[in-house]
């Protein structure tokens, strides 16, 4: 593959190359079959095509949205990952930071496409594994064929209302015993246009086993937010990082990026995703200002989205007719992101 990052990177660095944009439509569930839930949302794969029908005074009116990759409600975990996350992994072995995150309305299959079904007891490798399993299993299967050399560190992160939980960390501390040791955790730039989390736990693994267990322990202790995972791989020449993302429900977030409905009592929780919302604007509007500093997630994801790391947002939406108008807010968000423009690097060490 360096024959071929070497003749797209000079055309790369000069227009940069745009955040790649997926939808991924999830079949009906058992419930909304029973119930015969109308289905609005048709998916056509070849032509990278999502369709809503909306019914405006009796009238049937189409609306098509053309993205990079369209993935229907018969598609398959493996088939997801084998046509849009494989090729990033690759990128992020050859020494490029990517980073993959889901966005979408809550139930419509984030945490299933990121995450996916649970870890066999048996210790089986499950057939409905998400986009981060299989990505850890494919670097070290990658890294052993190639004989590699390699040095890998995890990081593990929860965000949840503007405050960052390392996952990693051993057991809390009881309350009454006074931990000077434990380092508080701080965001810093760090001055190659991204954010560096002080203070956080780095595991230094070697196998995938070693990064199951780290997900296993660490799923215990979340509170359902923003995950963040982050897996850097270093070599003698070649440093890449992948930065895994699942993101809080979308739901309430208009379009313009204010505060609606319910959603406006829950105080800080949509922070991040409001400024999320608001750096997408900015960037496709080319507006001087971008607002990165206004949310832990925005600072977070800030090389991201704009930066030097390839970035991919998978959308995830419900076929059903009662979600009609959060899938066509999604659709307009995702379609927007699409005219995000990064300017991606390998790292040199
Ligand atoms: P979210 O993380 O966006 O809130 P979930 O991942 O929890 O949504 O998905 C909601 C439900 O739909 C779960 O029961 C999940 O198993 C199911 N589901 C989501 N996407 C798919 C899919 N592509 N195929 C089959 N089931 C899915
Ligand atoms: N979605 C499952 C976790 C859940 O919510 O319980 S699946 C994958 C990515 C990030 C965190 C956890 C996992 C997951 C898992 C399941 C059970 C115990 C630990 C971790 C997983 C699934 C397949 C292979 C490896 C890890």
């Amino acid at each position: 593959f360096n024959a071929h990052s070497n003749s797209s990177s000079k055309h790369d660095k000069e227009k940069g190359v745009n955040v790649q944009v997926i939808v991924r439509c999830r079949p009906l569930s058992e419930d909304e079959l029973r119930v015969h839930t109308p289905v609005v949302i048709s998916c056509n794969e070849g032509r990278r095509e999502v369709s809503a029908v909306q019914n405006i005074a009796n009238k049937q009116i189409d609306r098509t949205f053309l993205f990079d990759k369209v993935f229907g409600p018969a598609s398959k975990q493996k088939d997801l990952y084998d046509l849009a996350v494989s090729p990033i992994v690759y990128e992020v072995l050859e020494g490029y930071n990517c980073t993959i995150f889901a966005y979408g309305q809550t139930g419509t299959g984030k945490t299933y496409t990121m995450e996916g079904g649970a870890r066999k007891k048996n210790g089986e490798f499950p057939s409905d594994a998400g986009v981060i399993p299989r990505a850890v299993k494919q670097i070290f299967e990658i890294l052993e064929a190639q004989n590699a050399e390699y040095n890998m560190k995890v990081t593990f992160l929860e965000l949840y209302n503007e405050e960052i939980t390392d996952l990693l960390a051993s057991e809390e501390t009881p309350k009454f015993i006074d931990d000077k040791s434990k380092k508080p955790i701080a965001l810093m730039e760090d001055g190659k246009g991204g954010v560096l989390v002080r203070g956080l736990e780095e595991e230094i693994v070697c196998t995938a086993n070693e990064i199951y267990k780290i997900l296993e322990k660490g799923s215990a202790k979340r509170r359902t937010a923003e995950t963040l995972l982050n897996k850097q791989r270093e070599e003698m020449i070649k440093c890449g990082k992948l930065n895994l993302v699942d993101l809080a429900g979308s739901e309430n977030i208009s379009r313009s990026g204010a505060r609606e409905g319910r959603a406006r009592e829950a105080g800080e929780i949509n922070k991040s995703l409001l400024t999320l919302g608001r750096v997408i604007n900015a960037l496709v509007e080319h507006s001087g200002h971008i607002p990165y500093r206004d949310s832990k997630l925005t600072r977070l994801l800030r090389d991201s989205l704009g930066g030097k790391t390839k970035t991919c947002i998978i959308a995830t939406v419900s076929p059903s007719i009662h979600s009609l108008e959060e899938t066509l807010s999604t659709l307009d968000y995702a379609h927007r992101a699409k005219n995000i423009k990064n300017k991606p690097e390998i790292n040199q060490k």
